[in-house]
C-alpha cells in the first residue's frame, strides 16, 4: 500500500483496473497537453473570479468550487467522454448497475492558506444507506495546475476502501495524489480522501468529474445545470451520460406535459432533442422485468 500509484496512460486498462481495486486511488499522468490545459483555465477563470469561497470547514473558507463545467467549458466535455475514463469507469461500476451516469462536475481550487479538508468517503452523499459492497462512484480529478503536497494535493489513503469504517488511518498511511498538470488521478467513492494543506502562494485548480450508476440520484443536479435549452448544444453521447436518458426498461421517462398530440406520453428523455436510442425501449418478456427485480 503506500504511495499513490502514479502510471502511464498506455499502461493496459486490466492492470489500471487491478491497481484501482487494491488501493482505490491512482494517477494517470501526462494525459492532457498544455492546450488543453490552457482552454480549460481560460474558460473557468470568469467563472472562479466571481465565486466565493466555501462557508464552512468542509467545502473550506479558502477554497472555490465550479460547477455546470459542461456548460461552461468545451473541454470539459471532452474530459467527461475521454474513452480510457469511461471504459474504466464501465467496467468499474459495471457490476453494480445496467449503465453509469455524470454525477458531478466542479472545479475546485484550494488557495493559500487552506488548511487540510477532513478525511471521508465519498459515499456518504447517499447518506450511508447503501451497502458497502456496492461501489457508488467512479471519480476523476484533472490537475489543472500541478498538484503538490504544499499546495494542497487530495490527501488519500490507499487501501482504505476494504477499512472498517471507524479505522483511522496512521500518518504515514496518508499518501498525496501529487502530479504535474495534465495528469489525472482517479479514485473510488469508497476510499479516505480529502482536500490537502495549501502551504503555497498559489492555487491549486483541479477538474472533478465523477461517475455513478445510473440509478442514484447524482450529486450535481444535471438537468437543472444543463437544462433541455443547454444540453440541445451536447452530443447525443453527453446528453446521455448526464441522464437525457433512461436507466431501465421505465426507470426515468418523462412526459411532455403540454402535449396535446399524444406524441411526447412516457417517452425516454432522447426524445426531446429528436434522438430516437432508447436502448430499454422493448421489454424481452415481463418475466424478465420480475426475474430482474432482485439480483440475488
Ligand atoms: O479538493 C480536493 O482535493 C478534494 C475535495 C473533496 O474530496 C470533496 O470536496 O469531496
Ligand atoms: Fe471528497
Amino acid at each position: 500500500m503506500g504511495e499513490v500509484k502514479r502510471v502511464s496512460i498506455d499502461t493496459p486498462i486490466e492492470e489500471l483496473l487491478s491497481i484501482l481495486d487494491e488501493d482505490a486511488g491512482l494517477v494517470i499522468e501526462d494525459v492532457l497537453n498544455s492546450e488543453n490545459l490552457d482552454l480549460i483555465k481560460n474558460d473557468l477563470e470568469p467563472f472562479l473570479n466571481v465565486t466565493k469561497n466555501g462557508q464552512d470547514a468542509f467545502t473550506g473558507y479558502e477554497t472555490k468550487r465550479v460547477g455546470a463545467l459542461l456548460a461552461r467549458s468545451k473541454t470539459c466535455q471532452d474530459l467527461a467522454l475521454h474513452p480510457l475514463i469511461n471504459e474504466m469507469a464501465g467496467n468499474f461500476l459495471g457490476p453494480h448497475c445496467e449503465d453509469y451516469q455524470l454525477h458531478f462536475s466542479s472545479a475546485i481550487q484550494i488557495g493559500s492558506g487552506e488548511s487540510s479538508q477532513i478525511l471521508h468517503r465519498d459515499r456518504g452523499v447517499w447518506g450511508g444507506y447503501i451497502p458497502r459492497k456496492i461501489e457508488t462512484q467512479f471519480s476523476t480529478v484533472w490537475a489543472i495546475t500541478d498538484f503538490t503536497k504544499d499546495n494542497g494535493a487530495t490527501q488519500v489513503v490507499p487501501g482504505s476502501h476494504k477499512w472498517d469504517k471507524n479505522r483511522q488511518p496512521l500518518p504515514e498511511e496518508v499518501s498525496y495524489a501529487e502530479m504535474k498538470s495534465g495528469s489525472v488521478f482517479i479514485y473510488t467513492g469508497s476510499v479516505l480522501h480529502g482536500g490537502g494543506t495549501n502551504n503555497t502562494d498559489q492555487q491549486r485548480l483541479g477538474v472533478f468529474l465523477h461517475y455513478a450508476p445510473n440509478w442514484l440520484r447524482q450529486q450535481e443536479n444535471q438537468y437543472l445545470s444543463y437544462p433541455p435549452e443547454i444540453a440541445k448544444e451536447f452530443s447525443p453521447e453527453l446528453r446521455s451520460l448526464i441522464g437525457y436518458s433512461k436507466g431501465g426498461y421505465v426507470l426515468g421517462f418523462y412526459t411532455d406535459p403540454t402535449d396535446m398530440e399524444g406524441k411526447l406520453e412516457s417517452v425516454s428523455p432522447e426524445k426531446i432533442f429528436g434522438d430516437s436510442q432508447d436502448k430499454y425501449s422493448t421489454l424481452a418478456t415481463p418475466e424478465n422485468l420480475v426475474q430482474g427485480s432482485s439480483k440475488k
